[in-house]
């Protein structure tokens, strides 16, 4: 069985297992942390960063990596449309969701108010997370709730990896115990809510809550 490396709270580290569990592909899971500096993890993910996948001989690292092999690997369900454009769409939303929401949703607000509470017990800055949240999330929420226009997924009719990677990034918000308000953006709401509810999301989400001490 092939072997997933990386804490489950990580987005990145999500949306492999989210693919996996809509491919119903079993796997082995070692919650190797960030930067782990062992020689024998760094010629898996060479800058240390977590995901990396080992299958037998094979191993390598980077979660949109991953994905790709695992489509594949493992091609039904899809996960990536056929049509080109709606393929460069679903890269375009995973792209985003992991560079545009994991750069605020993470350091800024779910590191500080979760991580480094539980584990460094350190008192967030919560006048500098209230401020990401007034000015950095509405623009990204907007976006979303206009790209999304009350439509369930954000490329074409069925679940994509646009809709993996935005949800999972998603989840650390919800842990920091944000959520984009239903009056605001109804369609970003409702999205958020029934991806979270997907029987790929529910179980993980429940797994890091017991892990961050949330639950
Ligand atoms: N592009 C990478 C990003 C992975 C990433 O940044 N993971 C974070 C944890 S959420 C990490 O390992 N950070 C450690 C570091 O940057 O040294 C992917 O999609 O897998």
């Amino acid at each position: 069985m092939a072997t997933l490396y990386g804490v489950n709270a990580s987005p990145f580290v999500r949306k492999v297992r989210v693919v996996l569990a809509e491919k119903g592909v079993p796997y082995d899971h070692e919650p190797v942390m960030p930067g782990n500096p062992d020689p024998e993890y760094r010629r898996m993910s060479p800058l240390g960063k977590v995901p990396a996948w080992r299958d037998g001989d094979r191993a390598f690292s980077d979660s949109s990596v991953i994905c790709q092999y695992l489509e594949r690997v493992h091609p039904e369900p899809a996960i990536y449309p056929s049509d080109p454009y709606e393929f460069a769409r679903a890269l375009w939303f995973e792209e985003y969701a992991d560079t545009a929401l994991v750069e605020v949703f993470g350091p800024k607000i779910f590191f500080p108010r979760v991580v480094g509470k539980r584990f460094m017990g350190k008192e967030p800055d919560e006048t500098a997370i209230g401020k990401t949240i007034a000015e950095e999330l509405p623009p990204r929420f907007d976006y979303l709730e206009e790209q999304l226009s009350g439509r369930p997924h954000l490329v074409g009719d069925r679940l994509t990896i646009a809709d993996v990677a935005v949800a999972s990034a998603f989840v650390n918000l919800a842990h920091a115990g944000v959520r984009p308000e239903g009056a605001r953006w109804p369609g970003l709401a409702k999205y958020v809510a029934t991806h979270h509810e997907r029987p790929s999301f529910a179980p993980l989400i429940v797994e890091e809550q017991g892990f961050l001490g949330l639950a």
